[in-house]
């Protein structure tokens, strides 16, 4: 048992409120009951409220730990990078569903919202990692709600919350300047609107796989194409590879964001175009 002796009883109160009074912030309840009485799947809005929660209350932990006299300090509280392997054995209740969800979470694009994420989350590995940490290391508090009194409450909710973390830097533009292209997305329908105009845009790139990025429409393109990740340094260029005057480059790429810069051939130009990115 790693139990945090010195903890804060407020902190536990709060938790344990925050769990106990569903749809009663007032009383210090998650706002969103998760399971409403005709609710079959969590409700809208809590897996998001889940991730947000926790992740102030961790932020509460670090700075009450950071306060403390250094021989007070808790030791053993270093959120975990990944899944520990004693927690993915069958003895613990690892099965193939929850192996498939932990690669899910290799690639955040596999999420289309933050509270998807948190729904995904709470319901399944969440619950596992409580569970399985429990019973393998013999730590009964872990699975009653003065869980935070167990350090590895904190080395687990930690990584959920570094799941959370990647989750919001996948899907913050890496730069506002650039517009999103989503892979197999809708055409992005556009125009230059001035003479000179240099039309920029980003797709992110989930896994090494063969794509075309191609525009249509009357006007003459060309279509310079970034290094992944890197803004500044050219890969490919096209002019009249698609239908027409249209560019197109169609090329391996890894994975990692790629950038593309659009103008007409004719700087003085203005009209529209549609551009894409398909496998
Ligand atoms: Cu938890």
């Amino acid at each position: 048992m790693a139990e945090i002796n010195n903890f804060p009883e407020e902190m536990l109160t709060e938790h344990e409120h925050w769990h106990m009074r569903p749809g009663n912030p007032s009383g210090g309840g998650r706002a969103i009951n998760p399971w409403p009485p005709t609710g079959r799947s969590p409700a809208l809005g809590s897996g998001e409220e889940f991730l947000n929660w926790h992740n102030g209350f961790i932020d509460r932990f670090r700075n009450w730990v950071a306060d403390l006299p250094e021989a007070q300090r808790p030791t053993g509280t270093e959120p975990w990078t990944e899944i520990p392997g004693m927690l993915k054995m069958s003895m613990v209740g690892w099965n193939s569903n929850l192996a498939a969800e932990d690669r899910q979470l290799q690639d955040m694009t596999n999420f289309e919202t933050l509270d998807e994420l948190g729904r995904f989350l709470e319901w399944s590995l969440h619950g596992h990692l409580h569970s399985s940490a429990s019973q393998v290391w013999g730590d009964t508090i872990l699975m009653s709600f003065r869980s935070p009194k167990s350090t590895y409450f904190w080395q687990l909710h930690g990584l959920i919350d570094q799941w959370r973390q990647s989750f919001v830097d996948r899907n913050a533009p890496v730069d506002s300047r650039f517009s999103v292209l989503n892979i197999n997305g809708e055409e992005t329908q556009a125009r230059v609107g001035e003479p000179f105009e240099i039309d920029r845009y980003q797709f992110h790139v989930p896994n090494t796989t063969n794509l075309t990025i191609e525009t249509t429409g009357p006007s003459d393109t060309v279509l310079y194409l970034s290094q992944v990740d890197n803004p500044n340094v050219l890969l490919d260029v096209n002019d009249d590879g698609g239908q027409g005057f249209n560019s197109r480059i169609s090329r391996s790429f890894r994975s990692g964001t790629y950038y593309c810069y659009l103008v007409f051939y004719d700087r003085g130009d203005i009209g529209t175009y549609g551009i894409s990115v398909r496998s």
